[in-house]
């Protein structure tokens, strides 16, 4: 099948009047510290019903609904750091990755609606910013590494857990970082901004595309374990990095979670 990647592009940047003029207040709670506003219903449906009517046969994996990971599908965060959002934090992002059985997620495209930057690649071709900019890891060590960590608000019993890493990996680097979006934090990563991320809990729809520009970055992606992620497991430890700091991230972390 031939891919119009840049026209799904588009639809991901056309998603955006969604976002614009929407109170903060319109949302609702799925539970605990979890939210879901009309701006990621509305976003879904329009992608899925415009990525359908583009290619019927590819099925679809998101956020909003209790899908399967299927052959071939779309994966889409329709709001990544959702709480960001309600919130007026800025910093958010439309999520949307194309994954086909055997070979993996092979386009992903990431987009913040308020900084108007897009992230996009495909499979062995790069990974680039606003279509110009190729995207590449840092090189650096842990002790000049700025890293980023999800706190797990939607699973408080890890608190202890999560937090005593963050802690034992701060004393060692330069500081910590609070992002919230967790398909932007792996762009940084793979623009170099960033240095690496982990987090206890993460579904397949936040980091399906950004682990494309990983991947193509010249980054790493385990789980806690070093072991590579599989998207159909809808909760998954991760660590992500420069490659550098990830034996440094995967040491600290297993002396806290042993
Ligand atoms: C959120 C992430 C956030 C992460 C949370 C959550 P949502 O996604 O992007 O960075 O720490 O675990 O998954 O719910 O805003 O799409």
């Amino acid at each position: 099948m031939i891919m119009n990647y840049t026209k799904v592009i588009e639809l991901v940047k056309e998603a955006k009047k969604f976002i614009d003029g929407q109170s903060t207040a319109n949302f609702q709670m799925k539970g605990d510290a979890d939210f879901v506003t009309i701006v990621d219903t509305n976003i879904s449906n329009f992608l899925k019903e415009e990525l359908h009517q583009l290619y019927p046969e590819i099925g679809f994996f998101s956020e909003e609904e209790d899908g399967q990971l299927v052959e071939d599908c779309w994966i889409l965060d329709p709001i990544d750091g959702t709480t960001n959002l309600v919130y007026g934090y800025n910093m958010s992002s439309i999520s949307l990755a194309h994954y086909v059985h055997g070979e993996g997620v092979v386009f992903g495209v990431v987009y913040n609606p308020f900084t108007d930057e897009i992230f996009s690649a495909q499979k062995g071709k790069g990974a680039y910013l606003n279509f110009e900019k190729p995207l590449k890891v840092s090189d650096r060590t842990y002790e000049r590494s700025i890293i980023e960590f999800g706190s797990g608000s939607t699973h408080k019993e890890n608190a202890e857990e999560n937090f005593k890493i963050a802690l034992s990996i701060f004393k060692d680097c330069v500081d910590i970082r609070r992002i919230c979006s967790t398909a932007l934090v792996l762009c940084f990563i793979a623009d170099g901004r960033i240095d690496g991320y982990f987090e206890k809990i993460i579904k397949p729809w936040d980091i399906a595309a950004g682990s494309l520009f990983i991947e193509e970055a010249g980054g790493k992606m385990t789980d806690y374990q070093g072991n590579p992620i599989d998207f159909s497991n809808k909760k998954t430890t991760i660590i992500v990095s420069n490659g550098v700091v990830h034996d440094f991230l995967v040491k600290k972390i297993n002396e806290v979670v042993g």
